[in-house]
């Protein structure tokens, strides 16, 4: 086991989905030297500019050291038992006047650890409501959708294999600046060195991906239904289906062939994509004829037409055999779920009390909430708890959320720095960071190994009254009296190991069965003293309780199959801090589907209207920008120079332009600007002052702003934040945000 001495430690990155190994070493509880780890078995010694920064995450001029209070326009020190106390009975108030459905949980979507929102959803769930906020609804929500209806459970994530495939077309994604595939720019290095594989980019600007591509289709922004479905009819011209995997693993799609009928496929390729046809018949016999895979990002999730195109996709990837194979898209193994299969069809789902909006996975969307603060309805949200998220950078229209948490009745944020959301709060609760606990994520992403990583702590807490988030939320639950009184033979137990701890535990719920459905938190109080870690606790509850294929895959590997497994797992876990092959799924990757027959059912009866609607025609009408917006703001580009909002010291950028809008070089000559002159760009919901940064990365009647920026660092606001510039109706029927499409104009100023 590790602790915060000096010397090297053994970590990961936290700062995006991949979790990169990292070496990193400690001189007095300072990070001074960071190195990728070559025993992570996922990264493999592969790290970024991001990544090599960590020591700015760990340690910053805004970090929390101890829990504070609103009083009027301030916040002041208080003790623990003052805040808890205070905020369990502020929570127990709200709900004795105004009901369950007061309470709403934002977090869960955090990149370097999640154990702390599963206590924070059992909270929420002892509170009475469901209403749970993510980033995750206001990203991948049509995605989730589509993928619930076609493999039959929303909890079932599908994803490209990208490392296994022999073309690799990157759709709407940026893979170069914004990885989201382990070890990335190897991964782009290889397809350009190898000449058997091909990287093919689809994106309206000369990304620095499709800087490093073999083709580029730089189609119309906005344009892509129209591309979807000529490669779709291009397809079923040249007999490119692979029939036998359509009568072996598909359903349904006999009834949704007839909606490409008669599409006119030049003509859509031609006059609204604005590409050469030729060049997209090559890019569709690629992908039907070798082995391919489709990795599509937020230029599809967060833009028009999101669930057809999300659809449209998988449709091609059905059609082409490219589902369920290695080197094609697949559901990877995990040990839990990254959410809930929370089908709207089924009237037992809830909704939001003024959209009438339902959750997707489970999760529901950020864009709506200040719309639920902010009306009357009596059942009406009134207090939030978020957790490492900050809404008041990361969610859209930051003026209607400002107004929005000024109009609740208790906020608590639970964070590691004094953030934007942090300043508007009732109560701000200190964290220890993930570089001071255990603790793990649910993007581990494989298939069909499992590697699993529990991350230990590198470095002493920054301050001795930070805890970690869990341990900070169980406080709470306990303080509202949700927990029994516990036997001390359970809290001593621990002290005797993982199994003499569960023969106890089990023989405790045996005699209380009334007390089941508190049993992780039972697990999380008394297994948590005992090894000095809620967290670890935690993950000790998810072994537990993870799948029939989880254990069988464990037991494959070796481990014990009786209860001794979760001991042994436990040990291993805590002996390889880099990570660890922890389970295999079955190499049948169909074998994850929930469909009945083990199908994917293609056919969804919701989406063949809009399908049938998005003609050429109309798609030229809706794609017309207003005259007085006639450009595109791509609100939120995932740079090198980002971390989401959690590198804040912009130290880490130093001599490099960062707080810049890019614009193509045609735009600046016909609007008069230069490079380094400030503009003002305006939208629907307010204008601001920026640099412009003339870049070959642009295109042509786009602009583009960095997500993350306007961050208030040691009291000084750096840079526009974006999401001043979005309104939070900007959004479409899965209440995704529009951030790829915001519609703007410019001028100099
Ligand atoms: N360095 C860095 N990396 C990150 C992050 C970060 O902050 N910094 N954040 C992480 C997170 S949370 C996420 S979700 C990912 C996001 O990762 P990406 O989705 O790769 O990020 P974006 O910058 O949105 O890139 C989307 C691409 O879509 C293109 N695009 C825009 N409009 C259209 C269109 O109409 N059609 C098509 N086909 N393409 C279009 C854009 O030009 C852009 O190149 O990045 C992750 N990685
Ligand atoms: N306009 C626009 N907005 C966007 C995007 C865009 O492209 N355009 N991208 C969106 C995307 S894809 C995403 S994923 C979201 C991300 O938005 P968020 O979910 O808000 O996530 P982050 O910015 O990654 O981190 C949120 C907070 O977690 C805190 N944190 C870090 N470590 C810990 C810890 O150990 N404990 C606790 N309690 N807190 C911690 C950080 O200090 C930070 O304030 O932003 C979205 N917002
Ligand atoms: S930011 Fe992502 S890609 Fe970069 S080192 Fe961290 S985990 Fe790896
Ligand atoms: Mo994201």
């Amino acid at each position: 086991m590790q602790d915060g001495s000096s010397g090297w430690k053994i970590g990961s990155c936290v700062l995006c989905a991949q979790n990169c190994g990292l070496e990193i070493l400690v001189e007095d509880n300072q990070i001074v030297r960071v190195k990728g780890d070559k025993s992570n078995p996922r990264s493999q010694g592969y790290t970024c500019r991001k990544g090599l920064s960590i020591a700015h995450y760990a340690d910053n001029a805004d970090r929390l050291r101890y829990p504070l209070k609103k009083i009027g326009d301030t916040h002041v020190r208080i003790s623990w038992e003052q805040a808890i106390s205070e905020i369990a009975e502020k929570l127990q108030k709200i709900k004795d006047k105004y009901g369950s459905k007061s309470f709403a949980y934002m977090g869960g979507g955090s990149l370097g650890g999640q154990m702390e929102v599963g206590l924070g959803l059992r909270l929420l769930s002892l509170l009475g409501s469901r209403y749970y906020y993510s980033s995750l609804a206001q990203e991948f929500s049509n995605i989730f959708w589509v993928d619930g209806r076609i493999a039959g459970k929303q909890s079932l994530v599908s994803l490209p294999d990208g490392h296994n495939a022999d073309t690799l077309v990157a759709w709407g994604w940026n893979g170069w600046m914004s990885h989201q595939e382990p070890r990335t720019r190897d991964l782009i290095r290889e397809m350009k060195k190898n000449p058997t594989k091909r990287l093919i980019v689809i994106d309206p600007r000369f990304s620095e991906t499709a800087e490093r591509a073999d083709i580029h289709l730089a189609l119309k922004a906005g344009t892509d239904t129209m591309l979807l479905k000529a490669i779709i009819r291009i397809i079923l011209d040249n007999g490119w289906t692979d029939e036998e995997y359509l009568a072996d693993h598909v359903n349904g799609w006999e009834k949704i062939a007839p909606l490409f009928d008669g599409f006119e496929a030049r003509r859509a390729i031609e006059d609204v994509c604005m590409l050469n046809y030729e060049d997209v018949v090559e890019v569709t016999r690629l992908i039907a004829q070798t082995k391919s895979s489709i990795h599509e990002d937020l230029g599809i999730y967060m833009n028009r037409n999101s669930t057809i195109n999300c659809y449209l996709l998988h449709i091609l990837r059905a059609i082409t055999g490219r589902f369920c194979v290695e080197g094609g898209h697949v559901f990877p193994s995990f040990l839990f779920p990254m959410g809930s299969n929370t089908d709207e069809r089924n009237p037992k789902t809830w909704r939001t009390v003024h959209n009438d909006m339902f959750p997707v996975m489970g999760v529901f969307p950020p864009a709506i909430f200040p719309e639920e603060v902010l009306n009357d309805h009596p059942e009406r949200l009134r207090a939030l708890i978020v957790s490492a998220c900050n809404p008041l950078r990361s969610y859209p229209d930051t003026l209607a959320y400002e107004k929005a948490l000024a109009a609740l009745d208790l906020s608590v944020c639970i964070e590691v720095v004094y953030s934007e959301t942090a300043r508007l709060c009732d109560y701000v609760l200190p964290s220890l960071s993930y570089l001071e606990t255990y603790d793990t994520t649910c993007f581990s992403f494989t298939y069909p190994e499992f590697y699993f990583q529990l991350r230990q702590p590198v470095l002493e807490p920054i301050s001795p009254e930070a805890k970690e988030g869990a341990a900070i939320i169980l406080e709470i639950i306990k303080a509202m009296g949700f927990l029994p009184e516990l036997p001390e033979s359970l809290y001593k137990a621990g002290e005797n190991g993982i199994t003499a701890y569960l023969g106890e535990f089990n023989q405790y719920l045996t005699n209380n069965p009334d007390q089941g459905r508190k049993a992780p938190l039972i697990l999380a109080e008394t297994l948590g003293k005992a090894l000095g870690s809620v967290n670890q606790a935690l993950v000790v509850g998810l072994l537990l309780n993870s799948s029939k294929p989880f254990k069988a895959g464990a037991v494959e590997l070796g481990y014990p199959a009786d209860f001794n497994m979760f001991e042994e797992m436990y040990k291993s876990i805590i002996n390889k801090p880099q990570g660890l092959l922890l389970s295999k799924f079955p190499e049948d990757n169909f074998s994850m589907l929930a469909t009945e027959d083990k199908k994917l059912s293609l056919y969804i009866e919701e989406l063949v209207e809009p399908l049938e609607a998005a003609t050429i025609e109309s798609e030229i009408r809706n794609l017309e920008l207003p005259a007085n917006y006639p450009l595109i703001l791509h609100s939120g580009l995932h740079h090198e120079t980002v971390a989401n909002t959690i590198l804040r010291n912009p130290e880490w950028n130093r001599s490099r332009r960062v707080n810049t809008m890019l614009m193509n070089e045609a735009d600046a000559i016909k609007l008069g600007l230069n490079d380094g002159d400030k503009a003002r760009i305006t939208t629907r919901a307010s204008r601001a002052e920026i640099e412009v940064e003339i870049s070959k990365y642009a295109a042509e009647g786009c602009v583009y702003i960095r997500h993350g920026g306007g961050l208030i660092y040691d009291g000084e606001k750096i840079g526009v934040n974006v999401n001043e510039l979005v309104l939070a109706t900007d959004r479409d029927e899965m209440c995704t945000p529009m951030h790829r499409r915001i519609p703007c104009r410019v001028e100099g100023v």
